[in-house]
């Protein structure tokens, strides 16, 4: 349990950063538990998940991801006849295995099917860190093409700075500026990509704060605005048009030791209605945001 403690508190102060980072943390923590489990039936080996399920939930409020991840590992432990623990620790391994060899094989394909986007001596513009934008653009590289990229620094944790990094290290032509003068950027750009913390059953996106406002700017110049993220994200709680619960973070990232009367807020993500979404790239091809919910039903039945 202290092992899962201890991924929970890296994922809830951002040593571990992103959705997906944060989803194969949690699928790693709990496959490691169930080597090690001493439960001695199906009862509690099953309280001990739900348990850790619970604490790892908590740790990131706005991750559907990883709370998908881990219904389904449980639900197969939960809708297996097996009752002998020590199969059911070798059942769940075994699945995580393969939903993480499948969640990789899905970021590559939407990857692969980002960087076609992408032509020569385009100039494309990103915010913070998105592993799959970031893989996207690496794709782009690595099949020719010559591009150069706009990253903003994304505060008050600065990711931006490991996007521009991962870039620069790649010799993609990176600029690096502030947030706030992402207006005059953009409309250099021939489009914009970002990741997803989050989708929503009627297409909206969330994802680093500041998101909302540059899909609005790419809007007021015609530029598209592109999402790329693995159908998995969709979260299912958000069905029946409850709002999304957007974490807040430290106020002290943004500001140490400010006076007292002084409300600072830090709120990590916003919500991008779909109508400003062009397309979201995902595993199964460029998709219209508001079919997200058809298409996420269609091949991961599970989820709902
Ligand atoms: C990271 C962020 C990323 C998404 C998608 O924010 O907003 O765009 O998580 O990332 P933070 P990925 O660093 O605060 O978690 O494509 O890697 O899942």
């Amino acid at each position: 349990m202290e092992a899962i403690k201890e991924t929970a508190r890296k994922i809830g102060n951002l040593e571990i950063k992103g959705a997906r980072n944060a989803a194969l943390a949690a699928v790693n923590a709990i496959q490691v538990f169930a080597q090690q489990s001493t439960a001695e039936d199906k009862t509690s080996f099953l309280a001990e998940l739900t348990q850790i399920q619970q604490l790892l939930f908590n740790s990131r409020e706005t991750e559907p991801l990883m709370r998908n991840a881990l219904s389904y590992l449980i639900g197969q432990i939960q809708q297996s006849s097996i009752q002998k623990v020590s199969e059911l620790c070798t059942l769940l391994s075994v699945n995580a295995d393969k939903f993480l060899y499948e969640l990789d094989a899905s970021r590559n394909y939407a990857a692969e099917i980002g960087a076609k986007c992408i032509q020569h001596e385009m100039t494309i513009f990103t915010h913070c860190h998105s592993s799959t934008a970031t893989l996207m653009l690496l794709k782009a590289k690595q099949d020719g093409k010559n591009f150069k990229v706009i990253c903003t620094e994304t505060r008050p944790t600065l990711q931006g700075r490991i996007t521009a990094c991962k870039l620069a290290e790649n010799d993609i032509a990176v600029t690096f500026i502030v947030d706030s003068a992402s207006r005059a950027y953009v409309s250099k750009a021939d489009f914009v990509i970002v990741g997803a913390d989050a989708i929503t059953p009627n297409g909206n996106v969330v994802n680093k704060i500041g998101t909302s406002g540059l899909a609005v700017l790419a809007h007021d110049v015609h530029k598209p605005f592109y999402v790329i993220s693995e159908l998995l994200k969709l979260d299912t709680t958000t069905h029946y048009n409850e709002f999304e619960n957007i974490e807040q973070r430290n106020p002290d990232d943004i500001w140490k030791d400010a006076p007292q009367k002084i409300n600072v807020q830090n709120p990590a993500f916003d919500v991008t209605p779909s109508r400003y979404i062009h397309n979201i790239i995902c595993e199964k091809g460029l998709i219209q945001p508001q079919n997200v919910l058809d298409i996420t039903r269609q091949f991961y039945p599970w989820l709902f």
